[in-house]
């Protein structure tokens, strides 16, 4: 039986206004929304071209979920978005032409050539590199948030994990010590159904990932991941609720991973019906079909958004292909922060 609270979907552009965003902000999401599909989608061109060192992830199937959480958070916030995030760091700012350039290895990635794929983020815009090993990130999400305590700072961190990750002890201790001191933290659980080649029920056995938050002493919630606005309204909850000191939260948004678990797998376990069904629900399509339906928007604004999205793309390519490989002189820089990387809003 279920224990956390299933959230009801997203309706009127009333409701929305009142979660916090208006039309022209609706606008902007759905623009953040295209750019990051267009991302990884040009990424898979560059793979296919032989472009893309080692291996090449997608977040297909989460780009609304990304995008929606990133929306809620406030400017000072702080996370620690995954591989099947890159609407977060979208949102936040970074821009395309270095999203590319970090696919392809080069120095003006975020990592500067360090790494060729999602084990990136921008510092300046409040997002923390995750490192491989998962979910490593939830404890430093936890930290994060309780240096935010100490200082007393209006500050809440996000910290995403995959729902194979939740199996693992750095989880539950992130969890713990999260509860018992009503840290401002959300965990955001992105639940594509697998784990590499593991099927959920193979993963836990309560009904949801989000039935455990009460054993934390905290609510748990779980959000149909295809709805960008029920996403976004939840996460802006729970992103108020603990910055008000109302303490952590645990969203679980459930999507279908719409391709494999990277671009050198075929996915050939999960069944063609799985995903079938969760095409029905693109969250892209189901975000422009509410746009159209309640913000009224036109098939002239329509276009102008995809013909900006294109252009910024295409530049985007141009400019990431002339970015250089990395020097091999500078191979130690960048291995510990400087006084200048630390002075930041986020590292006051
Ligand atoms: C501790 C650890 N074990 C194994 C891996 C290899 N690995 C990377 S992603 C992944 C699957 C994780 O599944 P989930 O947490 O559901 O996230 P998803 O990839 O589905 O988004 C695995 C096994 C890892 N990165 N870290
Ligand atoms: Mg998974």
């Amino acid at each position: 039986m279920a224990i956390a609270r299933e959230a009801e979907p997203v309706g009127s552009l009333r409701e929305v206004r009142e979660a916090g965003l208006d039309r022209e902000d609706l606008l902007d999401v759905y623009r953040n929304l295209l750019l990051t599909r267009g991302v990884e989608e040009r990424g898979h061109i560059l793979y296919r071209q032989g472009k893309i060192p080692g291996s090449f992830y997608t977040g297909r199937g989460n780009e609304g979920a990304s995008v929606a959480v990133a929306t809620a958070m406030g400017p000072d916030d702080v996370g620690t978005p995954l591989h099947r995030d890159m609407g977060v760091h979208v949102v936040r700012g970074v821009e395309p032409w270095r999203i590319f350039a970090q696919y392809m290895g080069r120095a003006d990635g975020p990592t500067r050539g360090r790494d060729g794929n999602v084990h990136m983020a921008d510092a300046k815009l409040g997002l923390i590199a995750m490192v491989s090993h998962l979910p490593a990130m939830l404890p430093v999400a936890v930290g994060c948030a309780l240096a935010f305590r100490i200082r007393d700072e209006k500050r809440v961190a996000i910290g995403w994990f995959g729902e194979g990750a939740s199996a693992r002890g750095d989880c539950h201790e992130a969890m713990t010590l999260a509860g018992v001191r009503k840290l401002p933290v959300v965990f955001v659980c992105d639940n594509n159904q697998w784990a590499y080649s593991t099927p959920s029920h193979l993963e836990f056995a309560t009904e949801h990932v989000a039935d455990r938050a009460e054993a934390y002493g905290f609510e748990g919630i779980v959000v149909d991941g295809t709805d960008l606005l029920a996403v976004y309204r939840e996460a802006r909850r729970a992103i108020e609720k603990a910055r008000a000191g109302g303490g952590p939260t645990l969203i679980e948004s459930v999507t279908l991973r719409m391709e494999g678990h990277a671009v050198h797998d075929d996915a050939f376990y999960v069944p063609k019906e799985m995903f079938e069904k969760w095409a029905e629900n693109d969250p892209l399509e189901r975000f422009r079909t509410w746009l159209r339906q309640n913000a009224d928007m036109s098939d002239d604004e329509e276009e102008e958004i995809s013909g900006v999205v294109k252009k910024i793309l295409n530049d985007a390519l141009k400019r990431a292909e002339e970015s250089p490989l990395p020097d091999t002189s500078s191979l130690t820089e960048g291995v510990y922060a400087t006084a200048e990387d630390l002075d930041t809003p986020h590292h006051k």
